[in-house]
C-alpha cells in the first residue's frame, strides 16, 4: 500500500471524527428531521430528546434545542453550537482536499480497478461473500488481495459514492446555493430537508461502516492489517507497526481532547483561527451566488417558527403600543444623506413582493411572503460612501445581559434584487413575533442575518467598534461564523 494511501486513510480517520461529533452538536440544536421543508413542530420523521413547546404561550426555535454531552464538539450545551459549525466546515474543507488526493492517486494510477466493480456479477458474489462472513468463515489471506467481492462493493460505497453525497446534500442546505441555482435541489424533490435527513443518513452509514470495519480489521489478520494501516507493507516488524499505529491513535485521541477543550475554554480566539479561514473560502465559494429563486403562493407554509422574542423594553412597548405611528427608522453612518423614515414613508416607496424559503441555521425551514421596499431604493436615496463596505442593522431586542441584537452583511448584498426591508409578511402587516414593524430579507443568508424589529441602519467600513468585533449578536454571543451562506 502506497504511503499516499496509508496518510489519507490517517487523516481521513481524524476528518470523519470531527465530522461525526460537531454534526451531532449542529444536530442537537434543532433536533428533529424531515421530509418537507414546511417544518412543523410535529411533522418529523425522527426527533431525539423529549421536549415538548408550550401550547399556549410564545415558544421559540432556540427554545427547542437540546442539551448534548462532551463527545460531541465542541461540546456541552447550544449555547456553544456556532462553534460546532466551524469545527464542521473546518473539518469538512480538509475532508474534501483529502478526498481529492486519494481520488487523485486512485484514477491516476489505474488502482481504482481493483476497488470499483466493473460487472454485475459482483452482486450475487457479494451475497456470496456475505454468507461466508455471517457464518463466520473467515476468507482465506489470498481473498484480500485483491479484495471480495463484498470488500469491494463496500469500499465503492464508502470512498466514492457517499462522500459525494455528503457533499451534494450539503450544498442543497445552503441558501446561497440553492437559490441561485433551484433547480439543483430537484436532486432532493426539492427539499432541502430531504437533503438534511439524507446527510443525517450517509453520516449513520459512516459510522456503521467504521464500527464493522475496525471489528473486521482487529478480528481478521489483524497482525498484517495493523502493518499495512502504518506502513504500508507487510515487510516490517509487528512491534514497530503496533507502535506507530498505537502513537497515532493517542494522538487522535489527545487532539480531540485538546482541541475540546480550547473550544470551550477559549472560544474567541479558536473561532478567529477557524472563521478567519473559512470567512475567505466560504465568501469564494459562495459569495457570487445572486439569488433568485421565489415561490407560488400555494408554496407557502401554514407554520413559521419564531426565533428572537419581541422586544421588551419599554420604548419599544410604547411604540409597539401605538402602532408604532412615532417609530422612524434612522439610516446613518457612512452616507451622503441622513435619513429619518416613518412607516408611512417606506409604504410609499415602490413595493416588492416576494415568497422566498426562510433558512435558519439551525436547520428548519418556511416558506413566506414578504413585503417591502428594496435595499436598492434606501440606497438610491441615503447614497452610501464607496467605502461603506458593511451595512449594520441595530435592532431594538435586547438580552438578559443588556445587549442589544445587531447584525452586520455586505453592502454588495444589498444591491440583490431579493433584498428588501419587509413591513408585511403573507399579506398582512408584519406582526410582533416576526419582526414588526421591520425586518429584513436578505435571501442568500442563513435566517440569523435577517435582522427583526430594526431601528437603525449604518453605513460602516468596518464593524469592529459594534458589540464585540465579529459583525453580529450571534457572532459575538453564540460563535457564530460570519458569511452565513450554507
Ligand atoms: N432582532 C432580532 N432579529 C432576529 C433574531 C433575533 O433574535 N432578534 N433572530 C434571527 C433568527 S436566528 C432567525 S432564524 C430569524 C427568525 O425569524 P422569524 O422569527 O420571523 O421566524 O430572525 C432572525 N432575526
Ligand atoms: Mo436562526
Amino acid at each position: 500500500m502506497p504511503l499516499v494511501i496509508v496518510v489519507t486513510h490517517f487523516i481521513n480517520f481524524i476528518c470523519i471524527l470531527l465530522l461525526i461529533r460537531s454534526g451531532l452538536h449542529i444536530l442537537a440544536d434543532h433536533p428533529m428531521l424531515y421530509w418537507t421543508d414546511h417544518t412543523r413542530r410535529d411533522n418529523y420523521w425522527l426527533k431525539f430528546g423529549k421536549k415538548k413547546m408550550p401550547k399556549d404561550k410564545l415558544w421559540t426555535a432556540h427554545d427547542e434545542a437540546e442539551h448534548i454531552g462532551h463527545w460531541a464538539l465542541p461540546g456541552g450545551a447550544h449555547h456553544e453550537f456556532g462553534m460546532a459549525r466551524n469545527w464542521h466546515f473546518a473539518a469538512a474543507a480538509l475532508w474534501v482536499v483529502t478526498g481529492a488526493v486519494y481520488w487523485g492517486y486512485m484514477f491516476a494510477t489505474g488502482a481504482w480497478q481493483r476497488l470499483i466493480p466493473t460487472s454485475w456479477s459482483i452482486f450475487p458474489q457479494a451475497w456470496h461473500d456475505f454468507i461466508g462472513y455471517a457464518t463466520l468463515h473467515i476468507p482465506p489471506l489470498t481473498a484480500f488481495h485483491p479484495y471480495d467481492a463484498l470488500q469491494q462493493l463496500t469500499y465503492t460505497g464508502v470512498a466514492f459514492v457517499l462522500p459525494p453525497l455528503m457533499i451534494l446534500t450539503a450544498l442543497a442546505m445552503s441558501p446561497a446555493f440553492t437559490n441561485r441555482f433551484p433547480r439543483y435541489t430537484l436532486l432532493f424533490g426539492g427539499r432541502r430537508q430531504a437533503a438534511r435527513s439524507l446527510h443525517f443518513i450517509g453520516m449513520l452509514l459512516f459510522s456503521a461502516f467504521i464500527i464493522v470495519h475496525v471489528v473486521l480489521v482487529s478480528l481478521v489478520y489483524f497482525s498484517r492489517n495493523v502493518r499495512l494501516i502504518s506502513f504500508g507493507t507487510v515487510h516490517v516488524r509487528l512491534g514497530a507497526a503496533l507502535a506507530v499505529f498505537c502513537s497515532a491513535l493517542l494522538f487522535v485521541l489527545i487532539f480531540n481532547i485538546v482541541i475540546t477543550y480550547f473550544t470551550l475554554n477559549h472560544r474567541v480566539g479558536v473561532r478567529k483561527l477557524l472563521v478567519s479561514m473559512l470567512n475567505t473560502l466560504l465568501h469564494t465559494v459562495f459569495g457570487w451566488m445572486v439569488p433568485r429563486k421565489t415561490y407560488k403562493r400555494s408554496d407557502i407554509s401554514p407554520f413559521f417558527r419564531v426565533n428572537g422574542y419581541p422586544p421588551e423594553t419599554e420604548t419599544f412597548k410604547r411604540l409597539a403600543g401605538d402602532d408604532f405611528k412615532d417609530w422612524r427608522l434612522h439610516i446613518g453612518g457612512m452616507v451622503g444623506h441622513e435619513l429619518d423614515l416613518t412607516l408611512d414613508e417606506l409604504r410609499a416607496m415602490p413595493r416588492q413582493e416576494q415568497i422566498t424559503k426562510h433558512i435558519c441555521i439551525q436547520g428548519w425551514s418556511a416558506i413566506g411572503e414578504w413585503g417591502g421596499v428594496q435595499m436598492r431604493e434606501i440606497m438610491a436615496r441615503c447614497q452610501p460612501d464607496k467605502r461603506a463596505k458593511y451595512v449594520v442593522f441595530h435592532a431594538y431586542d435586547v438580552d438578559g445581559n443588556g445587549k442589544p441584537f445587531y447584525e452586520a452583511l455586505r453592502t454588495n448584498d444589498m444591491h440583490d434584487r431579493l433584498s428588501i426591508l419587509a413591513y408585511e409578511m403573507n399579506w398582512k402587516p408584519l406582526n410582533l413575533e416576526h419582526g414588526a414593524p421591520l425586518r429584513l430579507r436578505c435571501e442568500r443568508k442563513l435566517g440569523y442575518k435577517m435582522v427583526k424589529y430594526i431601528r437603525s441602519i449604518e453605513f460602516v467600513d468596518s464593524f469592529e467598534h459594534i458589540g464585540e468585533g465579529r459583525g453580529g449578536y450571534r457572532e459575538d454571543n453564540v460563535m457564530f461564523d460570519w458569511e452565513a451562506s450554507i
